[in-house]
């Protein structure tokens, strides 16, 4: 049996390969072509002259805050609450307000003083100094907190052609977060350079802002990846800060003894808000916005893989979950239910009734997800290209030629979501799906990804033009918005079309702001142990990153796990918010039965532990959109002020009161956790615990400790 199995894999993998390689003709044409355009549309050669900003020739006040006049740059300064303000050094174009949700803010209470060496900005709440900026004569820039301490020290930015870089001092044990989707230890100061031959450096990590598609496959270690957010939390023994640049240009960040960021393009805007970790991301999440509420069944289970082609693939799944006793709220159909892989469509004669089946899969508990991709055929059968072209929506070059690349679909065209209309136009196309029942939308291949030989797997960024509503711009300065627009369409179709429900989008790259609209997955992960322990930071680092909702596919998306590693895997994602098996068209079915016993009866009382939190889940949701804490947190959440949680990134909490510990090593049945300050209890066996301990962790079990104190809201088992 096992012979026949692994050959019908191969034959599978074979085949897998066969229709990448039928692509490989248009990607190959596509790669001369951008590389050609990319040429024709280089960037000038940065103009001389401007380099620092020059020395301050005035300062003038202004409601809240000031403008700063340099001899070669302009600083204007406005505080929106008394602990968060607004950097703008120009020149520079200004960016479309894409990432921010707040726009409105009351005025804030503000001493602005004249001292020997420049100007200090004092805002105040209550009487009471909250945050105090000091600009000096040459463009440096200091911000203290409330107790008089200093938590940046930023020196003064540089201009080169039409970009900025902008440097920050870090203390030699400061510990950095965020970046949006990152496959690094959860502390980005850690992440080191690796060579081709996979040696690791001493050279520190140098981070792009570009959302990328990892096409099939990628390991710890991978940068970009698909969500690239351009903020960071600092936190060190003086305090902590965040700081978040609204500049959606490609850009490169690094964190050696200072934090440098460079961006392409763009004036220089940023926020930095001070306070506790939890402080700070309540407030960039004002600023960029918190979720909705996720519908309730969003937070139990979901399965999923490229290759549930019909309707009885799809009732088979169901099925097999019910005869081994294990819930599932949710099915994922990837792009081979479609029609030539084209969006919104369900390929009719293989769901020959798709209301109809929709409505068994209710009777049975289970919400049906579909995919698509922004791609759009470029083809006279397509009404979806006949429209956009009416309405003038596919992006195109300067010359007035269509930007086409090769995706699933074949050649295809990309709607400018950057153009108020264009997402009107887009967002109607989820409406008949929604009225046959479908539950919610999965984006793919939204960075947006094509086809590629050499090459980025994007569109020329210089060469492809965008409305970017109104004011016009490059594909430099829209692709990291792509994704958030495609996904903001779609959100706002959901909530028109369906007002009394709760709204399910997932999307794989985004922006700062994502978290209004979507959550995300991290994409195709290998199938590896250290691809396990990797999620951890990816997962908390977005959460950092104020995208509270996110997941691995469980085993990973390319390869077979063991029963072992889909176990482990299994068992930490079942604390996860987005929890879902996913996997390749050219690897098995990955269910849990598939792997027989322990395994099944193991994911089984795993699951029921999950659906008996849903409670707790369900709270902490509903913390997301009051204060935009995500659910998954690192474990230094706990206690910020202790130094050794700083780095820890093998373990997590799930809210302030569960720490969940993994097993991410092959073997491993026990495994030592530090425990944040406090007295927690062991999950498993009720002993109380406190400080450094060692746990065991038979396959049955991973280390779970309750904090003390706890009311657990659970559902009877
Ligand atoms: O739609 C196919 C896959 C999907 O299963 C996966 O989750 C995405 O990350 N998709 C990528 C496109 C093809 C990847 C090789």
């Amino acid at each position: 049996m096992t012979w026949i199995k692994q050959l019908s894999l191969k034959y599978k993998y074979f085949l897998g390969s066969l229709f990448y390689l039928s692509y490989a003709p248009k990607a190959l044409r596509y790669s001369r072509w951008k590389e050609k355009v990319e040429r024709q549309y280089a960037a000038p050669p940065p103009s001389e002259g401007l380099d620092r900003p020059g020395k301050l020739l005035r300062c003038e006040a202004t409601e809240n805050g000031a403008n700063l006049y340099f001899e070669q740059a302009e600083l204007e300064v406005s505080f929106l609450t008394p602990d968060l303000v607004r950097m703008t050094w120009r020149p520079g174009i200004l960016p479309v307000p894409y990432g921010i949700a707040q726009q409105d803010w009351k005025s804030v209470s503000l001493q602005v003083e004249e001292t020997p060496d420049g100007w200090t900005m004092t805002s105040r709440s209550n009487e009471v100094p909250v945050l105090k900026l000091t600009v000096s004569d040459d463009g440096r820039i200091t911000f203290s907190d409330a107790f008089g301490n200093v938590v940046r020290e930023e020196l003064p930015p540089e201009k080169s052609g039409d970009g900025w870089t902008h440097r920050s001092h870090l203390r030699p044990t400061e510990a950095v977060y965020g970046l949006g989707e990152r496959s690094v230890p959860l502390n980005l100061r850690l992440a080191r350079e690796v060579t081709e031959k996979q040696k690791v450096t001493e050279t520190p990590k140098t981070f792009r802002m570009w959302n990328y598609d990892a096409a099939g496959k990628y390991d710890a270690g991978a940068d970009p990846m698909y969500i690239c957010i351009p903020l960071y939390l600092g936190l060190h023994d003086q305090g902590s800060y965040l700081v978040f640049y609204e500049n959606s240009f490609d850009a490169r960040f690094t964190f050696s003894d200072v934090a440098t960021a460079t961006f392409e393009g763009g004036a220089l805007r940023y926020y930095v808000t001070v306070g506790t970790p939890a402080q700070v991301l309540e407030r960039y999440t004002q600023l960029t916005g918190r979720p909705p509420m996720p519908p309730r069944w969003a937070l139990g289970y979901h399965q999923s893989h490229w290759g549930y082609e019909t309707e009885e693939a799809v009732r088979v799944t169901y099925q097999g979950f019910e005869a081994h006793d294990l819930p599932l709220s949710v099915i994922h159909l990837d792009i081979d239910v479609q029609v030539g892989f084209r969006a919104f469509t369900i390929d009719p004669d293989r769901f020959p009734n798709l209301r109809g089946f929709i409505e068994e899969l209710l009777q049975h508990g289970v919400q049906f997800v579909t995919i698509l991709n922004p791609g759009v055929k470029l083809s006279r059968k397509s009404n979806l290209f006949l429209e956009g072209q009416v309405l003038d929506a596919f992006c195109k070059s300067p010359d007035g030629q269509l930007v086409v690349a090769p995706v699933w679909p074949g050649w295809c065209v990309f709607p400018d979501f950057t153009h108020p209309i264009v997402r009107r136009w887009w967002s109607r196309q989820y409406e008949y799906l929604l009225d046959v029942g479908v539950a919610g939308f999965w984006h793919d291949m939204n960075e947006p990804a094509a086809f590629i030989i050499w090459g980025d797997r994007s569109l020329p960024p210089r060469a492809t033009q965008h409305y970017m509503e109104g004011r016009g711009g490059n594909h430099l300065e829209a692709h990291n918005v792509y994704g958030l627009l495609q996904a903001q369409a779609a959100y706002e179709s959901l909530c028109q079309t369906r007002p009394h429900q709760c709204p399910f989008i997932v999307s794989r790259a985004g922006w700062a702001g994502l978290q209004r609209y979507a959550w995300t997955w991290t994409g195709d992960i290998e199938c590896t142990w250290t691809a396990l322990r990797q999620t951890i930071s990816t997962v908390a680092g977005l959460g950092l990153s104020g995208i509270p909702y996110s997941g691995p596919d469980i085993g990973g998306f390319q390869g077979n796990p063991s029963a072992e590693l889909y176990l482990r895997w299994f068992q930490m994602c079942n604390f996860v918010t987005f929890c879902r098996t996913h996997s390749a068209n050219n690897v098995e079915d990955r269910t849990p039965w598939i792997y027989g016993e322990p395994t099944l009866s193991i994911i089984r009382q795993f699951l029921r532990l999950r659906y008996r939190l849903i409670p707790y889940f369900y709270t902490l949701s509903w913390e997301a959109t009051q204060k935009g804490y995500p659910p998954v947190r690192p474990v230094f959440w706990a206690d910020f002020t202790d130094a050794n949680l700083w780095n820890m990134d093998d373990a997590f909490l799930l809210g302030d009161r569960l720490l969940i510990c993994p097993i991410l090593e092959e073997g491993g049945r026990s495994r030592q956790v530090t425990l944040p300050k406090g007295q927690w209890y062991h999950f498993w066996d009720d002993s109380r615990l406190e400080g450094q301990v060692t746990v065991e962790a038979p396959l049955e079990q991973i280390p779970i400790f309750v904090k003390a104190g706890t009311i657990l809201p659970m559902e009877e088992g």
